[in-house]
């Protein structure tokens, strides 16, 4: 392939001799570049579609890197932004388009856990990254999306298209409405304390899921995290809930047949170790409340499925007419199952938090 005129822009060492496409990424479009030294780099341009302020972008990746970088023993630890000839971390091309290189590290990512020892690993590696990141000064970042984890305000726009009903979809989902409503305030229970200020700021992935963990080839130990387009101000307890949400469920986020969705207490119990056994930061009401983290932002995304539903499918891509509404459905079963295991979830968490933290 031939290399890409954007390369040049960057401080490489040597001169690029190869270039090819690399990885499957749905947003941004990755390339792997090749230097006469035989250095490596990953060369990629930003989705502008989806991420609307790439200098913004940019601006908290490289400060949440740089940061990082002077905190771990291994390199491989943290991603590696290389700065332009003009001494940026991005270049803008000649159509308008953004791009970034950092320095290829070996290892793998995971789409699916083939063993707990799997999933551990993850929870390791986004409780390093929130423990790492700690002392940061989360205020300073920018919320490339604003209000992402506001469940209230999630609850008010959701509320808003009920109330519209553009598509006239409303009547037939009130038993899911209902549901959802009647949960409102559990729900907003974690922005309420993050207002108060019983929940500290942190500096936040916002896409804890498995395959943004990169593993070492040799011994399989999860090295750092990936993917930090989405990283801002928020809450750990949302990064905790997320990857609960996604990883512990034992059915995919839109299957159908609703019997299947649980939540895997087991599972829970082994990211619950790993997260705490690394984010040792972490205070103790933040710990308490990492059930409510599972099950408020599990609600928050019902509501979000459901609102797109009902705005006539307008953010999430759909195949099919009711994609939203499963997928809400999905969100709404695993959220009663983890009430219906509140008490089991609580235990676990108090257990292994005694275990881990002296
Ligand atoms: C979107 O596209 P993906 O999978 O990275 C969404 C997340 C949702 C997720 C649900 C920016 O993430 O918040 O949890 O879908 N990302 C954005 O599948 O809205
Ligand atoms: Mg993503």
């Amino acid at each position: 392939m031939q290399i890409a005129k954007s390369a040049y822009a960057f401080r490489l060492d040597g001169n690029p001799i190869s270039c090819e496409a690399f990885g499957h990424g749905h947003i941004n479009h990755t390339l792997k570049l090749t230097t006469d030294t035989g250095a490596e780099y990953v060369l990629q341009r930003i989705n502008k579609y989806v991420f609307r302020d790439p200098v913004r972008l940019m601006a908290n990746v490289s400060a949440v890197t740089d940061f990082l970088r002077t905190r771990v023993e291994d390199p491989r630890m943290a991603l590696h932004f290389i700065p332009t000839h003009d001494g940026l971390y991005y270049h803008r091309d000649e159509d308008g388009e953004f791009w970034r290189v950092y320095d290829f590290v070996g290892g793998f990512c995971l789409d699916m856990p083939e063993s707990d020892e799997d999933f551990y690993q993850s929870a390791l590696a986004f409780g390093r990254f929130q423990h790492l990141l700690s002392d940061f000064p989360a205020e300073t970042l920018y919320e490339t999306i604003p209000e992402f984890h506001n469940t209230v305000d999630r609850y008010r726009q959701f509320k808003a298209s009920v109330k519209a009903d553009n598509v006239g979809r409303a009547a037939g989902v009130q038993a899911d409405i209902d549901f959802l409503l009647e949960r409102e305030e559990l729900a907003c229970s974690l922005q309420k304390m993050r207002e108060s200020g019983e929940l500290p700021l942190r500096v936040t992935h916002n896409d804890t899921k498995l395959n943004n963990v990169l593993l070492d080839k040799a011994t399989r130990k999860s090295l750092c995290v990936l993917d930090l387009d989405t990283v801002m101000p928020g809450l750990s307890l949302h990064d905790f809930g997320d990857s609960i949400r996604f990883g512990a469920a034992t059915a995919a986020e839109d299957e159908k047949d609703l019997s299947k969705m649980r939540m895997d207490l087991h599972l829970f119990e082994v990211y619950t170790k790993g997260f705490l056994e690394a984010a040792a930061a972490l205070t103790d009401t933040e710990v308490k409340m990492l059930p409510m983290g599972a099950l408020s932002i599990t609600l928050e995304l019902a509501t979000r499925f459901l609102k797109d539903y009902l705005d006539g499918d307008l953010y999430f891509k759909t195949a099919y007419p009711e994609h939203n509404l499963v997928r809400a459905r999905t969100q709404i079963k695993l959220a009663a199952d983890m009430q219906s295991k509140w008490d089991d979830m609580n235990r676990i968490v108090a257990e292994v938090a005694a275990q881990v933290r002296k």
